[in-house]
């Protein structure tokens, strides 16, 4: 398959043709790039940012650091790759990744292929002739055999509507559009709204610098210590030595992370047992301290018991108890939201400088020139910043105008919600595939793990097709439908749909349908269905007769 401008259609006759279009520079983008062009498609990245990197582009607010660890939130498509690049840290910081990333769109030659500065605005499927014909906000036309989302979980912002918020004379930034030259908190008042991941991240580090921070809290979150630090060159050695292993256990581990869930139930153990497994995994810090109970995310008793063990911690860490209580969650079970890890987090509210306010009790009514009302006081601020996440897993594939087959949209298709085949692909969105799309995994997982299986699926289902001359592929409604039934099935075995303000449940966007939208079923499992799909003639899809004879 190689490019060519297609003269046969004129509303279409200065488009390039492509075998692929992907919008994304993120890891999937590029990742989906090098594997097209290693198998000998022509494909294009077409990316919004002016650089590769994706997530990491955007969100270079203070303190953004990757939760998982560097060692393993990484490609493992290229042993040479995974052995000379030099991690410094024991989570990556968001630079560190940018680099690594801007380093493997080099060492593999992909810049070539990737058109910056360029936002995908619509797309349509061309039924006569199995194209997409994608345009660009500038207004250029591409076409494109395949239409290949890379558009990352967490990319659309999510900016609350606050009345006066043009009359503030201050500024204000979402930690997701952070400004490159960064921000100088020096001196200033700030308020920073939002304590997910991001805020919990963000607000030790600007408490250090700014006059005065005040944080307004809507739900309180659970957190648990990150310990990050350098890493040391023996660590280094060993993992380097042993990446077969590490990589073998995150393709077969529920989550993507190199380490299992524990097989023991929580309240197997004595009290005792269960404390001194709990200050074990809260000394060493990470995502891990989900894993120390077999039973945290499935039964509610058992998860009581490690809500308790961290709500007591942040009991011990913050000296004003009426601080203390207001960091409490007492509303959903820990880990059934995103659960953050910190550096310093509830340690924070100890300095002189730093002040919290609960919205849900007193909630924010409007800015003016000079700050922030709630409903019981003025709050004056120089900075305002929106640590407010993202219209998750949806927003950004729906920023972009999709037409699949009838002129139908995706907007209308998804109006009460994501429906997808196996989060890969939408019935009566033919050759549209989704990586990392809702109905995947996705983000419960360690995301370069469920990024590189979605990849290489495509992939091999796009040379499935080339070799046996199939121009279009679809995933029938019948399987869709059954899907969707299961990722709803899947979630209600966990405990995850009882977070009534989960962004998993597009609960934080206003309007937006309340849908558990990642597959819950685990990734070790979701990748032998896939595997299977496959191996059964893409069991689920439909594929269309071979090329039409065009032009
Ligand atoms: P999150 O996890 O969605 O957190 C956003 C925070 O902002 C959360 O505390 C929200 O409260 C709060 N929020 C959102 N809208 C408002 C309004 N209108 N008023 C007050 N507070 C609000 O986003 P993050 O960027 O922190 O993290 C996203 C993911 O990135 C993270 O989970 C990791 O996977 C990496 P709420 O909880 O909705 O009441």
């Amino acid at each position: 398959m190689s490019t060519h401008t297609d003269p046969a259609d004129a509303k279409h006759s200065s488009t390039t043709t492509l075998d692929a279009i992907i919008v994304g520079a993120g890891f999937s983008g590029l990742y989906m790039l090098h594997r097209l062009r290693e198998l000998g498609f022509d494909a294009r990245v077409l990316e919004a940012g002016n650089g590769v990197g994706g997530t990491w582009y955007w969100n270079r607010y203070p303190g953004a650091r990757c939760d998982s660890e560097s060692y393993y939130y990484s490609y493992s498509f290229s042993d040479e790759l995974q052995q000379e690049w030099r991690w410094s840290e024991r989570y990556p910081g968001q630079a560190e990744i940018r680099n690594y990333l801007n380093h493997v769109a080099d060492r593999f030659e992909l810049r070539s292929g990737i058109q910056l500065g360029t936002r995908v605005s619509h797309a349509v499927f061309d039924a006569k002739r199995d194209l997409w014909h994608i345009q660009t906000a500038d207004g250029e036309r591409l076409s494109a055999r395949f239409f290949i989302t890379a558009v990352g979980c967490l990319s659309a912002a999510n900016i609350p509507q606050i009345d006066g918020l043009d009359e503030f004379a201050g500024d204000w930034y979402h930690t997701g559009q952070w400004p490159h030259e960064g921000v100088d908190f020096r001196g200033k008042r700030v308020g920073v709204i939002g304590t997910g991941s991001t805020g919990i991240q963000a607000i030790p580090v600007i408490a250090q610098d700014a006059a005065h921070l005040t944080v307004f809290q809507r739900t309180a979150n659970f957190s648990v210590p990150a310990r990050n630090a350098p890493l040391d060159p023996a660590e280094e050695k060993a993992y380097k030595a042993d990446y077969e292993t590490i990589r073998r256990s995150q393709r077969e581990s529920a989550n993507g992370h190199p380490f299992n869930v524990s097989e023991i139930p929580a309240l197997s153990v004595s009290e005792d047992e269960r404390r001194q497994r709990y200050e074990a995994a809260w000394a060493r810090g990470s995502l891990r301290f989900r894993t120390v109970f077999k039973d945290l995310l499935t039964d509610e008793d058992a998860n009581t018991t490690a809500s308790e063990f961290i709500r007591g911690k942040i009991h011990e860490t913050v000296n004003d108890p009426g601080t203390a209580e207001t960091l409490t969650p007492r509303d959903h079970p820990f880990a059934t939201k995103r659960p953050p890890i910190d550096t310093h987090y509830f340690e924070t509210y100890n300095r002189d400088n730093v002040a919290l306010v609960d919205v849900k009790r007193t909630p924010i009514e409007r800015m003016d020139a000079t700050g922030l009302n709630t409903s019981e006081a003025h709050y004056p601020l120089d900075i305002l910043v929106f640590a407010t996440g993202f219209d998750a897993m949806t927003g950004a594939l729906l920023n972009i105008d999709i037409e699949g087959r009838d002129g139908q949209k995706l907007r209308e298709k998804w109006s009460a919600g994501p429906r997808s085949y196996l989060g890969l692909q939408v019935a009566g969105f033919p050759n549209l595939f989704t990586i990392t799309g809702p109905g995947s995994p996705s983000v419960l997982t360690n995301m370069p793990t469920s990024i590189e299986q979605h990849v290489d699926w495509i992939a091999e289902c796009m040379t499935h097709m080339r070799d046996h001359g199939l121009n279009r592929i679809e995933a029938n409604r019948q399987s869709e439908d059954a899907w969707v039934a299961h990722v709803n099935d899947a979630a209600q075995q966990t405990l995850l749909p009882k977070a009534n303000s989960s962004w998993y449940l597009g609960a934080n966007v206003p309007g937006k349908p309340r849908i558990f939208m990642p597959y819950a079923g685990g990734a070790a499992n979701y990748r032998a269905i896939c595997e299977d799909v496959a191996a059964q003639g893409y069991d689920g899809f439909v594929f269309g007769e071979p090329a039409h004879a065009t032009g």
